[in-house]
């Protein structure tokens, strides 16, 4: 049910915020959700349901909403490998995705792409990919042809800060800048690639300024607080429209969990203390707290929202376990390789 706050004084008061507020409601539920699957994936994965890779999303889902709410559904987006909350945010189902992530025939991508490669052309999901910088190319791919089509689609691809600097980055919004494309380029600069700080990667961690070199805006954003990632968001999908070209967000958030199931949340590369601290900004917890201040939750909806997702999520594993694995005269459908190669 949306909530109208047409007539909460409270929330007139908040300027800035009001125009959101309608929305709050889905931003919590979705972020709820991406929480949730996150948590059973991670626990699928640990026993050994899921192979593979999995990087999970756990603490960035600010990020994913903020954004994704502002396109419209006939947008293209394109991500990496940490990418299963920016799928869930743009309406995947829990089914296509946890299935894709334990490699069954009704997964997203057939099974046959795993955690990492969450395609959905339908939504404009056109793909996680692994290597990294590789999807930044194609994000501009897409803006071109958007812009050579002139339909006012825009393409939003989304990266991490170590992939800030790959080659493909900086060629990518050179060309983007230079032709006025309809592109969007978020960072999501969680401060670490795997296990190296940005401060040991980068020349500049102000990763933003680097727009100026590509003559297009650069913008920092808080990544834990949705309504500051929608409101750069909505300025970016506004320029972009606009025939105004590109823009690069450098969104700071933190992941919670280590960068793959494969390490440990803290204890090698960042300390216990550093993450606790992260998790006092909690984003979900941020928007609670903006909402109960608004008067738009109270303990039992928010009760009932978190039971719901649970039981939806839950329902993914059921329905997870029990498809089919892909059928062996799948093996060289969609697949580049000449048969037998
Ligand atoms: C071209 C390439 N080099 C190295 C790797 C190995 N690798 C996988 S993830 C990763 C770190 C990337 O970090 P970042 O771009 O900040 O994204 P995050 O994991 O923080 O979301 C590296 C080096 C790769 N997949 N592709």
């Amino acid at each position: 049910m949306a909530v109208s706050t047409d007539n909460n004084p409270r929330s007139k008061r908040r300027g800035a915020e009001a125009p959101f507020a309608d929305q709050y409601r889905d931003w919590l539920r979705t972020m709820l959700l991406i929480r949730h699957f996150e948590e059973r994936a991670g626990e699928a994965y640990s026993i050994g349901q899921i192979g593979g890779f999995c990087h999970l999303y756990t603490g960035q889902e600010a990020v994913a909403v903020g954004t994704i709410s502002a396109l419209r559904s006939d947008d293209y987006i394109v991500s990496a490998y940490r990418e299963h909350g920016q799928a869930l945010a743009r309406g995947m189902t829990p089914n296509s995705i946890m299935a894709e992530l334990f490699g069954k025939a009704t997964g997203c991508s057939k099974g046959k792409g795993g955690s990492m490669h969450l395609f959905d052309f339908a939504k404009g999901f056109m793909g996680g990919h692994g290597i990294v910088g590789g999807q930044i190319p194609l994000g501009a791919g897409f803006a071109w042809a958007a812009k050579y089509r002139k339909t006012d689609q825009v393409s939003l691809t989304y990266f991490g800060e170590a992939a800030a600097n790959i080659g493909s980055f900086h060629e990518a919004l050179n060309m983007a800048g230079l032709w006025k494309l309809p592109a969007i380029f978020v960072i999501e600069n969680n401060g670490y690639g795997m296990g190296t700080a940005v401060k040991r990667a980068a020349a500049i961690t102000d990763l933003y300024l680097r727009a100026a070199s590509y003559g297009m805006p650069g913008v920092e954003v808080d990544g834990q607080d949705v309504v500051a990632v929608r409101q750069a968001m909505d300025a970016a999908v506004a320029r972009a429209r606009a025939g105004e070209g590109p823009t690069l967000l450098d969104i700071r958030c933190f992941r919670y969990v280590g960068h793959s199931m494969s390490d440990a949340a803290s204890g090698t590369y960042r300390s216990k203390e550093e993450l606790d601290a992260s998790r006092m900004r909690d984003p979900i917890a941020l928007l609670e707290a903006r909402m109960r201040d608004l008067d738009l939750l109270d303990d039992a909806t928010l009760a009932a929202m978190d039971a719901e997702v649970i039981a939806e999520v839950a329902a993914s594993v059921v329905f997870a376990e029990e498809s089919p694995d892909p059928d062996p005269s799948e093996l060289w459908t969609d697949v580049y390789a000449p048969e037998g190669q």
